[in-house]
């Protein structure tokens, strides 16, 4: 029987198979030993002496480190519009991040209420570069996002303030209250990067640990770095060399779409910084 894994407890792991009933399964040594099974993990089970157990583990098509999760479909950066501020400096350093592990970015600006005319400008950005922005007010939960959700496993991310809590709790108000009481019971601090339980909200699985908290480029190559900005597909393979960087070099389409306003200098620039980060840290070893 296929099952997916929502959550780990040492040796216990709780499953969901394709008729929703959750089950309590063990893994067999031979898994625990190899390459253990993680949260979001699409595995075989098999009743045997009425006890549940994870005979295998399906290919996997991604693995997150912090927290530990397997199969996230969608990655969904929560910023403020205010109260932090907003920072497109933060959500592109997020979205290269969430793309180089082979996750889909989607941005999601909250407390609208509290913003100015200024938003509009990033909001326009984005949107016109292919992402998909949602907007979250005071009152309103866009709807989009139940059918965003719906099916998908999905992880948040963002500083801390901008209303990640406020946001899962308007969607699932059961979601604050589990997540505090496990976190009491684990005590936080000591096992945040490595505990990560998935909860149901709107018909999909949403982490309840926040993602990509450290904005750790440093196991980022520049070829990663360079796959990693969607903004570029339609022009990164009609540059002369083919191993363009879209720094300096002559003949690169890139650089001219963004002298071009085809794509975004607000990415490019954010782009260039990152780029330069790796190229230093390669230098001084
Ligand atoms: N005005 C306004 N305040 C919000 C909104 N969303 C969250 N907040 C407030 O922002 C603060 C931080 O929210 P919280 O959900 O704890 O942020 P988290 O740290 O990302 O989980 C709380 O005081 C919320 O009431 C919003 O859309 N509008
Ligand atoms: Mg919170
Ligand atoms: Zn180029």
């Amino acid at each position: 029987m296929k099952a997916k894994i929502v959550k780990i407890i040492s040796n216990q792991y709780t499953v969901v198979d394709e008729n929703n009933q959750r089950h309590i399964a063990i893994a067999m040594g031979k898994l625990r030993l190899g390459d253990s099974p993680v949260v979001g993990d699409n595995v075989i089970v098999e009743e045997r002496d009425s006890k549940m157990t994870i005979k295998k583990i399906l290919p996997r098509k991604n693995y997150m480190v912090r927290p530990l999760i397997a199969n996230v479909d969608q990655a969904l950066i929560v910023m403020s519009a205010k109260d932090p501020e907003f920072s497109a400096t933060l959500v592109d350093r997020l979205i290269f991040l969430i793309v180089n592990a082979k996750i889909k970015p989607l941005i999601c600006i909250t407390k609208m209420d509290l913003s100015d005319e200024s938003i509009n400008i990033y909001i326009e950005d984005y949107r016109s570069s292919g992402y998909h922005v949602i907007l979250i007010d005071k009152d309103n939960t866009d709807h989009d996002l139940a059918d965003i959700l719906k099916d998908k496993i999905t992880v948040l991310t963002g500083q801390s303030g901008v209303g990640k809590s406020t946001l899962l709790n308007k969607l699932n108000p059961e979601f604050n209250l589990k997540t505090q009481k496990i976190s009491k019971a684990l005590g936080r601090g000591k096992h945040t990067t490595r505990h990560c339980e998935l909860h149901e909200v709107c018909g999909g699985l949403v982490g309840d640990t926040p993602g990509f908290s450290s904005l750790d480029f440093s196991e980022m190559s520049v070829e990663d770095l360079r796959e990693s900005v969607l903004d570029f597909k339609d022009y990164a393979d009609k540059c002369r060399f083919r191993n363009c960087l879209h720094q300096n070099e002559p003949g690169c389409k890139v650089k001219e779409a963004v002298l071009n306003k085809e794509v975004s200098s607000i990415r490019y620039n954010n782009y260039l910084d990152i780029l330069k980060l790796i190229q230093e840290r390669k230098e001084k070893y």
